[in-house]
């Protein structure tokens, strides 16, 4: 294959560093090189794995190299960064991104001439260090921060085991480790000279120190050591990097040496095994707090690691720490981090010695806090002892911070004491709990929302009070996504055709797009645009029949749900249609519907049972659906395993319709509604969560809108909601829910769905049964626009051509300009 100049490598007048190394000849020198020198596999005898370790540590080396050339920049004493703290980090496969960053991708398959590059790309193991779209929101702004040349680190923790692996038995998911770091991470690089130890537990003793001030110490019971890991992430065709920087538990001595001469050689590594379980586990749940201590132990360490590490680059930099606030801008995402309000505060109070009012006041300009979800059961609070026990001078921070904050509230609102119960960190008003959001609120300088909607409701819903004190505290930042992972590596089809359509400026430019709209209605363009999407899907179908058995048909409507298995998101929504379509051919046998492919994907939390339900329900459906000749092959229904970054790079491209049906209000925002529509997907959505915007920005004629608005479900609770009624109300609806509970699909066990269908009848938390007719109606809509295969497809490329807004580095320059006050440096001349 000939390389196309313009993209395989940086412009002739790009900055000198950008252009060594990165053509075809010194690639293949620099690839048998690792291959000799760090894999140590002579040519003749390398396996594909070998391949794999000696092209990615080629590639590392060349992002180094701007990550070293920068160093000076970076470190410039008016540099401020900002430091983006998340449990979660969900950044897939490495390779073939850096290659697409770097601008060598063509260069590398020319070094290997007649070798498979995208053998090696598929063989890395990804780091699922997140759960979805939180963690994976923090990668893609990573990339963002990078591309445009933002001074960032993203902190987090790495996890031995990330995300668990899903396989399918007998329908149900079954959970197994994700070993990834097993064949080795040639990704990161450790840093044990900068190694911090943590404290946990204990008790604090208050001393006077020299100069007759009153002071606290903290005793802590244990200490473990956090090892920093270090992966550079390019950003895109630019020479700028950030780093992603996670913390792993080590013991602080590994051995005891005392317990070995005693003979107790157990005794002697139980300190070691103790304190790595720090980092041991990503813990699977979703939007679910798990008031568990070690999940405490996991956020405090890293959150502590990373304020010190901050300290430290403070310092070393020749600043003080009254400065610390124009050094570095800290973003917490979500409440996770957010003990690092009270962290903070200790450093400065109990270590520096600062005045209360001085470090606060650092403290407050420091931080910024995302929130990422409305549903109560995410909103983590800690029971008050654990808190004590696990960080006993952090809770008389906590303590101190609200004892002062409450009192400013009285001052504003005297006698209000209902407010005041419900501003206050502390949860009073049964068993006590600490409030992470109400820590970090009152901790930050800026709230934001993850989309407009939302944004709204964190307002008027969840911190009306705060809204009150000070309504200029809150923000939106509707989310994005990069279009150079979820469009220019998981689409070469389509960059390809768009490149040679308007240019290939708009990977860095989304808005660009919009030049789009003038091939709208071109016959030409279009037939191009089909035939990828049918590559695409033709694709797809080959991976679905390797991993599942299941044959569909690329022709097919090919109707995507993929995300976590939550019943806010209504999975089971789209079980009822499917049901119905399954209903009236079974009904009707010369029935014409539009041909489908059902395709769902997504984990649910180990132990949240009725998502597991919901999974088995989905196969079961499947198993029963896929074999009757009486559907004549038109309904197909896979569940595809263990979805992942990885395996959505091949979803996207292949997908028609884009299903966004969670109930209005309960979606903060949604990625893969955005990563869907920019691969040329339509949306079936309610108007929730970010779905709002991608209508506004495509166009309500482009997008199939259906249900309940935010306001009408609220309605219609307050007003007593009886989700029976909607049932017997609805024949075909009824006949629905009954053949579920006939054991049609559960091999004649009437029992077994019974929790799900009973809980739809009785409470229905999530109004599908109030959706149901509109859902099904509009999915009738959806069937018919497919068979008009031009509008279809013009639809699909003006959804394309409007997503400009959608692209994280939008969103990532909102944050710069508005929350953190961040400049991106200046290129090299
Ligand atoms: C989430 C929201 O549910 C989701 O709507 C949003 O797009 C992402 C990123 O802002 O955050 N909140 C959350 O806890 N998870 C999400 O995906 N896991």
């Amino acid at each position: 294959k000939k390389s196309d100049p313009k993209k395989t490598a940086p412009a002739p007048d790009a900055p000198e560093h950008t252009r060594t190394g990165m053509s075809p000849e010194i690639l293949k020198a620099a690839f048998i090189d690792n291959l000799t020198l760090a894999v140590g596999r002579p040519l003749e005898t390398a396996v594909p794995e070998d391949w794999y370790q000696a092209i990615a540590l080629s590639v590392r080396d060349r992002i180094m190299q701007r990550w070293v050339r920068q160093f000076e920049k970076r470190n410039a004493p008016d540099v401020r960064q900002v430091a983006y703290l998340s449990a979660e980090f969900l950044p897939g496969p490495h390779l073939g991104n850096s290659l697409l960053n770097l601008g060598i991708t063509d260069n590398a398959r020319e070094a290997l001439a007649g070798q498979d590059l995208d053998l090696y790309i598929g063989l890395e193991e990804e780091p699922g260090l997140g759960n979805g779209g939180l963690g994976r929101l923090a990668a893609c702004y990573l990339d963002s921060l990078a591309t445009l040349r933002y001074p960032a680190t993203g902190y987090g923790i790495r996890y031995e085991f990330g995300i668990f692996d899903q396989a399918i038995k007998d329908g149900w998911q079954v959970e197994t480790t994700d070993k990834w770091l097993l064949p080795g991470n040639v990704w990161e690089i450790k840093r044990p000279n900068f190694a911090q130890v943590v404290k946990i537990g204990g008790h604090t003793e208050t001393f006077t120190d020299q100069h007759g001030a009153f002071r606290v110490r903290w005793i802590p019971d244990r200490v473990v050591v956090g090892v920093p890991y270090d992966t550079p992430i390019v950003g895109y065709l630019s020479d700028s990097c950030v780093l992603l920087r996670l913390w792993s538990a080590e013991a602080a001595q590994s051995f005891d040496f005392a317990d070995f001469n005693r003979g107790d050689y157990y005794g002697a590594v139980e300190e070691k095994v103790f304190s790595e379980n720090i980092s041991k586990v990503l813990y699977p749940n979703d939007e679910q707090l798990e008031g568990k201590r070690l999940r405490l132990e996991q956020q405090y360490f890293f959150v502590a690691c990373s304020i010190k590490d901050m300290i430290r680059l403070c310092l070393r930099r020749g600043s003080t720490l009254e400065r610390f606030h124009e050094m570095f801008c800290v973003q917490l995402n979500d409440t996770h981090p957010a003990i690092a309000v009270a962290e903070l505060m200790r450093q400065l109070v109990d270590k520096y010695a600062m005045p209360w009012e001085r470090a606060w006041d650092i403290t407050r300009r420091t931080f910024s806090y995302t929130n990422h979800t409305l549903l109560p059961e995410a909103l983590e609070k800690w029971p008050l002892p654990l808190f004590g026990s696990v960080l006993p001078r952090h809770l008389e921070i906590v303590y101190e911070i609200n004892r002062r904050f409450l009192d400013e509230v009285r001052t504003r609102f005297p006698g209000d004491e209902d407010k005041i119960a419900r501003l206050s960190i502390i949860d009073e008003s049964g068993e006590k709990y600490v409030r992470m959001a109400n820590l970090a609120m009152v901790g930050s300088h800026t709230v934001n929302g993850v989309a407009e909607l939302h944004s709204e409701l964190v307002k008027t819903q969840l911190f009306p009070d705060f809204h009150d004190l000070d309504p200029k505290r809150f923000q939106n930042v509707t989310n994005g996504v990069t279009p150079r992972r979820f469009l220019g590596l998981s689409n070469p089809g389509l960059t390809r055709l768009i490149d040679g359509c308007i240019g290939d400026s708009w990977l860095s430019d989304l808005d660009r797009l919009r030049e789009l709209e003038a091939f709208a209605g071109d016959a030409g363009f279009q037939q191009d645009w089909m035939r990828i999407k049918l590559e695409n899907k033709s694709r797809l179908a080959r991976i679905i029949r390797d991993r599942t058995g299941v044959v569909v048909d690329p022709t097919s409507l090919f109707d995507i749900q993929v995300k976590r298995i939550h019943e806010y998101k209504r999975q089971h929504l789209n079980v009822l249609h499917i049901i119905t379509l399954y209903q009236r051919l079974k009904h009707d046998p010369r029935l014409q519907i539009t041909p489908r492919t059902f395709l769902f994907g997504g984990k649910a939390a180990p132990g949240y049972y009725m998502a597991k339900l919901i999974i088995k329900l989905i196969n079961a459906v499947a198993d029963t659906v896929n074999q009757d000749p009486a559907v004549r092959d038109l309904i197909k229904v896979v569940f595809l395993p263990d979805y992942n970054v990885k395996h959505a790079q091949n979803i996207y491209p292949a997908a028609d319709l884009s299903e966004q049906i969670s109930t209005a209000g309960k979606e903060a925002s949604g990625t893969g509604n955005m990563k869907l529509s920019l691969n040329g997907a339509l949306t079936i959505g309610t108007l929730d969560g970010a779905n709002v915007e991608i209508r506004e920005e495509v166009g309500a004629e482009n997008f199939f809108l259906f249900g309940l608005t935010c306001e009408q479900a609220a309605r219609l609770r307050a007003d007593g909601y009886n989700p029976g009624d909607y049932c017997h109300g609805d024949p075909e609806l009824r006949g629905v829910i009954e053949l579920i509970d006939s054991g049609l699909f559960s091999h004649g066990d009437r029992e077994l769905f019974r929790p799900l269908t009973a809980h739809l009848l009785e409470r229905d938390d999530y109004l599908l049964m109030a959706d149901y007719r509109p859902y099904v109606n509009c999915q009738q809509q959806v069937g018919h626009a497919y068979r008009d295969c031009q509008h279809w497809t013009r639809m699909s490329i003006l959804n394309v051509a409007r997503m400009g807004k959608f692209s994280s580095d939008r969103a990532v320059r909102e944050y710069a300009a508005n929350i953190w006050k961040l400049k991106p440096f200046t290129p090299d001349p």
